[in-house]
């Protein structure tokens, strides 16, 4: 399937028009011009091709978003049927459309039974805004409305608009005018860097412990919910100790605080389960979902809601002031629609959970179980990532982690394989249509690319 694509324009001249005209994400944008973005033009499968015709076998499904990889003809087809039919309508004139109602069913027939209704957005950044405003009209409802307060964690990420930012905890985004009122932050549960002399378990139940004291602290009648990924994506793919959910869970219920997980990142199959807080055992009141549901081929978001919270809005709420545009555009709901048939009905969910996730699982340990280099080794079904340390008894890192692993992120791509680095962790998570002898390429180019970083280190 190793079909060239026939540019007409030289590398040079595409980046050059891009640096006259283009803000790239996150990147300081003149070093970047200097350097020159690498020109993508055509994926099938795993697979991506840049403009001068190197191939790569992408490890992070895009950003964590293609689970049935590139070039799927029935959600090209599934597009282009619908923008003949209806390209687009929307949802204010108390109108609505057969592919936005089709892809509710389908998505709360996959979805655990105590919820009930969705509020489409175009993107998770959309779904977290949107979960503000729902949190806080919801609590208006049912008379409390002076609980406004969302809780989030440091080094979470829930997108880049500006109150999704400040739910988030990176501090960098806060600095650059990303904060808003009523927001407050505990500590990640990340056992490996902040965990000292406690074990995981302890660590874990200390870090849920936070979370009362800052529900304490703010007054329960004053706090709306907490949100949380189920495992911290971009802030480095890192898993909370087994006690920390169940704890977390306990005390949002105790306080009356809503449990708003952000499954952006871990929805739709990842973890192996459709939705990331199945596998690590817990009940959500709302959750954010993007990404996945269209596997990135159009933008599209949403915000789901327990049986509890919809009632609320739909039985006693009235009017809920609250509307986009593009809120269950046919076009991305007929994609997002033919996407979750295709990952139901190919059984490819049940395939990560039950034979590729294990794989990856146990061929990583193979490889970086006793690497010089690697301290942890952290994942589940199509998802991992791999801990830089300069000594592995006594979990020290490298000084220059970030160095390091932006160096192993390059090394990556020279390798053809596509990696991701935050601070000292190398993150991966395939598509998950992967065969196991994709995930074999994954790993060894992988491992080529940490050995020739334990070089530079000195490990090797
Ligand atoms: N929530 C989570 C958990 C996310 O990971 C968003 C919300 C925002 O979604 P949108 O669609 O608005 O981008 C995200 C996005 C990375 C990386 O490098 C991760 C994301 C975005 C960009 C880069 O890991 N996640």
């Amino acid at each position: 399937m190793n079909v060239p694509v026939q540019l007409n324009r030289l590398t040079e001249d595409y980046q050059k028009s891009d640096a006259a005209h283009h803000i790239h994400a996150f990147v300081d944008q003149k070093a970047l011009n200097a350097e020159g973005p690498r020109v993508m033009v055509r994926g099938e499968g795993l697979y991506l091709w840049d403009s001068e015709g190197k191939r790569y076998l992408d490890g992070m499904s895009g950003l964590w978003c293609t689970q049935l990889g590139y070039g799927r003809r029935d959600l090209t087809a599934a597009a282009a049927s619908q923008m003949d039919q209806l390209a687009y309508y929307n949802m204010f004139f108390h109108t609505t459309h057969p592919a936005v109602i089709e892809l509710s069913e389908l998505l709360f027939s996959l979805l655990p039974g105590h919820y009930s209704h969705v509020i489409y957005t175009n993107s998770g950044s959309e779904a977290n805004e949107v979960l503000i405003r729902t949190v806080r009209r919801y609590w208006q409802v049912v008379g409390q409305p002076q609980k406004k307060i969302m809780i989030g964690r440091w080094n979470g990420y829930h997108g880049s608009t500006l109150a999704a930012s400040a739910l988030g905890g990176m501090k960098f985004m806060h600095e650059m005018g990303g904060l808003i009122p009523d927001v407050a932050h505990i500590d990640e549960p990340y056992w490996y860097v902040h965990g000292g002399e406690l074990t995981p378990a302890e660590f874990g139940r200390r870090c849920a412990l936070q979370l009362e004291e800052k529900i304490l602290e703010l007054g329960a009648e004053n706090v709306a919910g907490f949100i949380a990924e189920p495992f911290q994506g971009a802030g480095g793919m890192i898993f909370p100790p087994e006690s920390y959910w169940p704890e977390i869970q306990r005390i949002c219920r105790q306080y009356d605080v809503l449990l708003c997980a952000d499954e952006v990142i871990g929805g739709f199959g990842r973890t192996g389960e459709w939705f990331a807080h199945q596998h690590f055992g817990f009940e959500p009141d709302t959750l954010s979902i993007a990404k996945g549901l269209t596997s990135g081929y159009l933008p599209m978001g949403g915000l789901v809601l327990s049986k509890r919270i919809a009632d609320a809005l739909v039985e006693h709420g009235g009017v809920f002031a609250h509307g986009l545009t593009y809120s269950g555009h046919p076009v991305a709901a007929a994609v997002a629609l033919a996407n979750l048939k295709a990952l139901r009905d190919e059984g490819i969910v049940r395939q990560v959970k039950d034979d590729t996730g294990p794989y990856l699982q146990k061929i990583l340990h193979e490889v970086f179980g006793n690497h010089p280099m690697i301290g942890e080794i952290q994942g589940t079904g199509l998802l991992a990532a791999l801990q830089f340390a300069e000594d592995k008894s006594t979990r020290k890192r490298f000084d220059n982690e970030n160095d390091l692993a932006w160096q192993c992120r390059t090394f990556g791509f020279e390798e053809g394989v596509i990696i991701r680095s935050t601070l000292g962790r190398m993150i991966m998570a395939p598509a998950l249509v992967a065969t196991r002898t994709e995930l074999d390429e994954l790993v060894e180019k992988t491992r080529i690319a940490v050995d020739r970083t334990a070089r530079i280190a000195g490990k090797l």
